[in-house]
């Protein structure tokens, strides 16, 4: 199949037409169909912080996706590039690109590479997939924008795995160093990494101690709850003088039965059988696909 299915609900007005819900189940399923689609990339990640992209791209942050290069626009950067498809699809779906391109992913030319490719497309604010650069260089824009005495805030997302980069605590260090409050971290804390617990490969706990002791402010959050994602982040932009860590407990291939809490499920695509299972897992509510329907009609 050369064109992906989207579903049948396709978002592509403006902020508020849905509800995030909606606008993220859509997103899990363009990340299915684009990962089965390729035959590679990242899903369990990419599932795992699905609410935090839909609740910023499409509630929080200051955008213009006709005009990607406001000067006063948020930046949102995915330090955890690999999951690369969710943020390609919350770009697309939010007016960056058409959608019907997010079939591209991972092909030869394609500028939906497996890694966010800073230039290539309108949105990417940092080539990333090296982990720990990206929130290096969120660091650097956050700086920028106090140097600049612009309002603009900052939105980087770590993984939980990513912790464990060296890298990341120099950024860590410099944040607080700076007094960088217009600077929001998330953590996708879905305690899983490429190899299997966090805990196992190589433990970064207690993160939250350790934000605080490099100077942060730390929320907990839910991270695939609008409301518990929507009290954090005032409390970030209420904080003054320091950056404020937002620790989101997530699952790992949420949303998608077979997929939730399986490292396996890192970088592996589904099959075709599989990718019809996640879309029915995924399916909107009173739709022929959602499983709550067919039970009713099963009984
Ligand atoms: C510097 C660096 N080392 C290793 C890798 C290989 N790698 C890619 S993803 C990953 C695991 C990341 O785990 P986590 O940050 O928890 O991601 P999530 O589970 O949220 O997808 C690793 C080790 C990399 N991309 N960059």
């Amino acid at each position: 199949m050369s064109q992906l299915e989207m579903g049948a609900q396709q978002w592509t007005g403006p902020a508020g037409n849905f509800p995030l819900t909606d606008i993220a189940r859509q997103l899990r399923r363009d990340v299915i169909n684009m990962v089965w689609a390729a035959s590679s990339g990242h899903p369990g990640g990419s599932l795992s912080c699905t609410d935090i992209l839909t609740y910023l791209f499409y509630q929080e942050m200051k955008l213009r996706p006709q005009e990607p290069a406001w000067p006063d626009r948020d930046r949102f950067v995915l330090s955890k590039g690999h999951a690369a498809p969710i943020l390609y699809a919350s770009l697309a779906r939010r007016g960056y690109f058409d959608p019907a391109e997010l079939s591209t992913l991972r092909q030869l030319d394609s500028r939906l590479q497996g890694h966010p490719h800073y230039g290539a497309l309108p949105g990417i604010e940092m080539s990333t997939g090296s982990l720990g650069q990206g929130g290096s260089t969120a660091v650097g824009m956050a700086l920028a924008g106090k140097l600049d005495k612009k309002d603009y805030r900052i939105f980087n997302l770590w993984g939980d795995g990513e912790l464990e980069e060296g890298l990341v605590w120099e950024s860590v260090m410099a944040a607080a160093h700076y007094k960088l409050d217009n600077l929001t971290g998330f953590v996708d804390w879905n305690g899983l990494q490429i190899d299997g617990p966090i805990t196992q490969v190589m433990n970064p706990e207690p993160i939250d101690a350790k934000f605080r002791a490099f100077g942060w402010h730390v929320e907990l959050a839910d991270g695939h709850d609008f409301e518990s994602l929507a009290k954090a982040v005032a409390i970030a932009k209420a904080t003054k003088g320091q950056p404020t860590l937002i620790l989101c407990k997530t699952v790992k291939g949420k949303g998608v039965s077979f997929m939730e809490n399986q490292a396996g499920w890192h970088g592996s695509a589904p099959n075709d059988a599989q990718r019809l299972q996640a879309l029915a897992d995924l399916a909107d509510p009173g739709t022929p696909g959602d499983p709550a329907a067919q039970k009713e009609v099963n009984r």
